[in-house]
């Protein structure tokens, strides 16, 4: 059941929030939409919990963004949970809310190495078992989507950084041709849906970009429906080099395939040492790193943009301290949901 909370937002937010026009900038509020200041979509990962437990962290991803992705709860441990078996109740959740805040709602992710049901680590098959099994799972999820879900993360981070493909189970037990399978099941079960090739280390690393681009080119000539590339960017303040984004993304726009800024943070603490206050001076760069990467983005061709996603709303929230367990503060709104500096940039110089 999608909670009240939620649909009073949307009904607040329609009412309060003034477009993003120049008249409005001269002070850092969020009564500006980050949305609205852009002409490509804008998105936030959403987590459902923290959605019907944080008024801040539901009226910000409500007011501010345009576009969501499930940060874990269209993954495939969650969606089928058993092998005949699929869950939808979360998912549907999030769809009914993007439905009735009109966001659009990107999908992530049919296929990876990681967050699989334990049967389908333990699944003993031929060949042509295993495709029928990824079949029957990537058909059956993008179909109850069909026309809720616009697009998909088909497959997620198959390269190693040095260009060979990573040695899932879907690659020991299909071989290379999975990807392109995927990339042909999901488009039968949804002819609309707008499939991605999905991955990190894409600026920072040119072998595995290169490794990604050319198979997705190769795939692309052979008719497979391969539209986009995810580009995560969990990135630096000090790296990538600004000029390696504009040049990232220029090779793959390049090539014809549309550009999923789909999982922006960045990091300001890459030692990891001890951090308990983000210093002044860190989250000026950060803010100059956020600017540069969406006024790179907003110079290539329209037609290649599907918008950019920031992976996380406030910093409390970030996969970062508890996955890699160390301070940071790589995100637009602070522990206490209130913007940093990055946010103020994006919002006055956009
Ligand atoms: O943010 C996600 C975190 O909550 C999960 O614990 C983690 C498990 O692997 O996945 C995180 O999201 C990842 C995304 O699905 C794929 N790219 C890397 C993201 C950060 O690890």
């Amino acid at each position: 059941m999608i909670k009240k909370n939620i649909i009073f937002y949307i009904g607040i937010c329609i009412l309060l929030f003034n477009s993003c026009t120049k008249e409005q900038l001269s002070s850092c509020s969020t009564n500006k939409r980050l949305a609205d200041c852009l002409d490509f979509y804008c998105g936030n990962v959403v987590d459902l919990d923290r959605m019907d437990s944080i008024p801040e962290y539901a009226s910000i991803v409500t007011e501010q963004f345009n576009s969501v992705t499930a940060e874990n709860i269209m993954k495939p441990n969650a969606l089928h949970p058993t092998r005949n078996v699929f869950d939808w109740e979360e998912a549907d959740q999030l769809a009914s809310f993007c439905q009735a805040s009109n966001k659009r709602l990107h999908g992530h992710t049919l296929i990876w190495h990681k967050q699989l049901p334990p049967w389908m680590y333990a699944f003993q098959g031929t060949k042509s078992e295993w495709e029928e099994m990824m079949r029957d799972h990537i058909f059956r999820i993008v179909d109850h989507f069909k026309g809720k879900v616009t697009s998909w993360d088909v497959i997620n981070e198959a390269f190693e950084e040095d260009g060979t493909m990573r040695n899932t189970i879907w690659l020991k037990n299909i071989g290379p041709s999975y990807i392109e399978k995927a990339f042909q099941y999901a488009h039968e079960a949804d002819p609309d849906a707008i499939l991605f090739y999905n991955d990190y280390n894409i600026v920072l690393n040119p072998i595995k970009r290169k490794a990604i681009l050319d198979l997705c080119i190769q795939l692309k000539a052979k008719g497979v429906p391969i539209h986009g590339i995810g580009i995560q960017m969990h990135i630096f303040n000090g790296f990538p080099e600004n000029n390696d984004i504009s040049k990232a993304m220029d090779e793959i726009w390049n090539q014809d395939f549309i550009i999923h800024i789909s999982e922006l943070d960045v990091s300001i603490n890459v030692n990891g040492t001890e951090m308990p206050v983000a210093p002044e001076k860190d989250l000026d760069i950060q803010a100059e790193k956020y600017l540069y990467i969406f006024k790179a983005y907003d110079r290539i061709p329209n037609a290649y943009k599907f918008g950019i996603t920031i992976w996380g709303v406030g910093d409390r929230d970030t996969w970062i301290r508890y996955s890699s367990n160390r301070d940071d503060y790589p995100l637009l709104f602070d522990d206490e949901y209130q913007p940093k500096k990055a946010f103020c940039t994006l919002i006055s110089e956009l």
